[in-house]
Formats: C-alpha cells, sequence, structure tokens
C-alpha cells in the first residue's frame, strides 16, 4: 500500500450501490450548470484531507487538553486550522470545531443566550436562514425570535431593526443571511446592538469567501462573535467556524461547541478546512473571489436585460434572487424546468411573497461554484441567455424542443470547462 501524502492509492469504494450513487453525482456535477449559491466545488487536496485516516481519531477537547491519548497531531492540525483562519480574517480567537453552520450557531446561541431569550434575526422569508429563529428550530424553539427584514425596495430595513431593538431588548442581534445580494451595513447593526446592550452576532457563511478578498465588507471589527460556513464562498470542506476578538467569548465559545453542542471534532474535516484554509490564503484565491463578484453580476445584470427583476435591484455579492412574478412559472416550477435544462439552482421565496415556501415567487443563483470551473463573463451572460429562454418559454409552444436545445448547450459548456478531471 503507497501513501500519496493524503489517502491509501489503493483505496477504491467496492461497495458496488455505493460506488454507483458516487459515479452518478460526479457525472451530474460535471455535467450540469451548477447555480446553486451556497455550494462550491473544492479542491482535490481538500476532499483528499477529508477522506483521511484522520476520520479513525477522536480528539475530545482541545489542542493540548484533549480527552483521549495519542492527540499529537490532532493538535497540529487542529493548530494549523485555527492560526490560518485567524489570519484570513484578522481575528484573535477561532473554534474549527463545528460540524457545520447550524452547529456553529446553535454554539453561539448557548453560549450567550439562555433558553426562553429573545434575539433578532432577519427573517427565513425576507432572506434569512432557517437558525436565525424560524420555528422548526431550535432558534425558534427555544429563544425567542423577533424577526426583521427588508423594505419594499428590498434593502435592509435599518431602522426597523433599531426600533425592534428599542421595543424587545434582545440578548443577540444576528446579522447575515442566506439570500440577500446586497452589503450588509455591520457598523450600523453594532450601533444598533450597542444601544439596547445586545451581543452583534454576524453570520457570513454566505460572504465569507468575498470578504476574505475584501471584496465584501468585513464584520470582524463590530461583530462581537462571527459565524461561517466552510464550504460556500470559501471553498473548503462542509463545515462550521466561529471567530471573535473577545477572549472571554472565545472561552464562551469553546465550552459551547465541545461539550455543549458536539462531542468529538472530526479531525479529517478539520484537516479540509486547514487546507482550504492556506489555498483561501493564497493570491489565487483573491483573483477567484475577483471573478466569482464579476461573473455574479455579469449574469445578473444580463437577466435584466432580459427585462427579469432582482430582489433589491441587483447584486453586490456572489448571488441573486431572481423575482419570477411576471414571468407565468413559479419557484418550484423554474428549479424543476432550470435542471432538465442542465442548470441547477433552488426555488426561493421573495419578500412579501405571495406563494407558500413549497412554491416560491422566486429563484436564487450564485456564481461561485462555475467560476471555480473558470467560466468567465461571457459564459455566465450566455448562462443568462439559456436561463431566460427556459423562464420565459415554459408552457408556450415549441418550449420541449427549446429545453433539449438549452441542455446540448449546458452540456457543451460544461465539457469546455471540465470539473474533476
Ligand atoms: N442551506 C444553505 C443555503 O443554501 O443558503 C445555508 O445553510
Amino acid at each position: 500500500m503507497s501513501f500519496n501524502g493524503y489517502f491509501f492509492e489503493e483505496n477504491k469504494i467496492t461497495d458496488p450501490e455505493v460506488f454507483k450513487a458516487i459515479k452518478n453525482e460526479l457525472a451530474r456535477q460535471q455535467n450540469q450548470i451548477e447555480l446553486i449559491a451556497s455550494e462550491n466545488f473544492a479542491s482535490r487536496e481538500v476532499m483528499a484531507a477529508q477522506g483521511c485516516i484522520m476520520t479513525n481519531k477522536y480528539a475530545e477537547g482541545y489542542p493540548g487538553k484533549r480527552y483521549y491519548g495519542g492527540c499529537s497531531f490532532m493538535d497540529i492540525v487542529e493548530n494549523i486550522a485555527i492560526e490560518r483562519v485567524c489570519k484570513l480574517f484578522n481575528c484573535k480567537f477561532a473554534n474549527v470545531q463545528p460540524h457545520s453552520g447550524a452547529q456553529a450557531n446553535l454554539s453561539v446561541f448557548y453560549a450567550l443566550m439562555s433558553p426562553g431569550d429573545v434575539f433578532l434575526g432577519m427573517g427565513l422569508d425576507m432572506g434569512g436562514h432557517l437558525t436565525h429563529g424560524a420555528a422548526p428550530t431550535i432558534s425558534g424553539r427555544w429563544f425567542r425570535p423577533i424577526s426583521y427584514g427588508v423594505g419594499a425596495d428590498g434593502l435592509i430595513d435599518y431602522d426597523n431593526v433599531q426600533k425592534l431593538a428599542q421595543e424587545h431588548k434582545p440578548k443577540i442581534i444576528l446579522a447575515g443571511a442566506s439570500s440577500y445580494s446586497r452589503k450588509i451595513d455591520f457598523k450600523r447593526f453594532r450601533e444598533i446592538a450597542d444601544s439596547v446592550g445586545a451581543y452583534l452576532f454576524v453570520d457570513i457563511a454566505h460572504y465569507a469567501g468575498l470578504v476574505v478578498a475584501g471584496l465584501y465588507p468585513s464584520p470582524i471589527d463590530y461583530a462581537h462573535v462571527v459565524s461561517s460556513t466552510t464550504h460556500k464562498t470559501l471553498r473548503g470542506p462542509r463545515g462550521g467556524i466561529v471567530l471573535t476578538n473577545s477572549e472571554a467569548i472565545a472561552k464562551k465559545i469553546n465550552s459551547a461547541v465541545f461539550p455543549g453542542v458536539q462531542g468529538g471534532p472530526q479531525m479529517h474535516s478539520i484537516a479540509a478546512k486547514a487546507v482550504a484554509f492556506g489555498e483561501a490564503l493564497r493570491p489565487e484565491f483573491k483573483e477567484y473571489a475577483k471573478k466569482v463578484l464579476e461573473n455574479s453580476i455579469a449574469m445578473a445584470e444580463r437577466l435584466q436585460e432580459h427585462g427579469l427583476d432582482l430582489v433589491s435591484g441587483k447584486t453586490e455579492c456572489h448571488m441573486s434572487v431572481v423575482d419570477l412574478t411576471k414571468l407565468s412559472i413559479n419557484g418550484k416550477i423554474a428549479e424543476t424546468e432550470l435542471e432538465e435544462a442542465g442548470i441547477t439552482c433552488n426555488k426561493n421565496t421573495i419578500p412579501f411573497d405571495k406563494l407558500p415556501p413549497t412554491q416560491t415567487s422566486g429563484i436564487r443563483i450564485g456564481a461561485a461554484a462555475m467560476t471555480t470551473r473558470n467560466l468567465g463573463t461571457s459564459e455566465f451572460k450566455k448562462i443568462a441567455d439559456m436561463m431566460y429562454s427556459v423562464l420565459s418559454n415554459y408552457g408556450k409552444s415549441g418550449y420541449n424542443k427549446l429545453k433539449s436545445e438549452v441542455r446540448a448547450d449546458a452540456l457543451e459548456l460544461c465539457k469546455a470547462y471540465p470539473l474533476y478531471k
């Protein structure tokens, strides 16, 4: 058996059913235009680290203070991940153990609130994330969320956030979103938080890669605590992180992540995070993030040239939410039809949506994944043309033929920009 630095080369998945599903998923990823704003394609090195022998080790605790023997290499890899992520985001303390963004957010709540405490978060129907207070989640059941949202212009209504803060005196004000395409004014959020003695907690899961590249505002100097995922624009493995500049908060977060919310850290994922943070520290990553933004804007503007509306009127990040109300197609059907045409995206509620979340009046699109495949602005404009063609012709005569043509174009584009070859 040889070892190439990450995994045993001879290792193959021989389980036929699992192998078949993985093989088919690889083909799907290779042959579809991936516009899901929260997805990306991790590098082979990131995936190799995630599939490595560190999966075998229990390392409850933190570097230097573990509850198991044999953790010396775990300490090395976790310390590398911490050092790199602190450098990336210019912060003093980091916890790299959360298994996901949801776990990271739950840990922050657990560290800074007690059950029944009030917090402010962006409503799910307005662009916020499930964990920002949606009713079926712990954030919505064990705490008392007050939702804020956007105005008729699609922009966060900061005056209303201030008013709600004054009225409800929250313990935490949570800024950050899953489908908000504009820059968030973190300074304003901090002023509001200070005016009522609340913690400012910012979730940058979507924007992290752009923050690292200086293309989206960094909340680090304003927030008491910041969370993120590592797999979206940051292009690492699936996982979460929590960052802060406060030693006192860092201690509370560490206790909240372990043993509060999680048991043993997934050390293979932490190894993969360390590799991804190393990649994000390189100058090429800034170039990548710059292209993500250019491509996102090019795609969004082209859709507008076709007459489609974007929630809030434009994008300032990797994603846009497209308002379909002018067309005779809802978000759910659009998601299915576009997938059949070779373009993957997701249905998305638009603010003040008249349709239920199972249907929606919008779709969310993002440029992070296809930019990893090296597509540029002209290709993203072409994708916008393809999308418009499907969306605007749905139900008209000759539609099925047109959809097949778009599928063929999508395949051609994917072949011209190969993935994992
Ligand atoms: N589910 C992710 C998204 O699509 O935005 C966030 O966790």
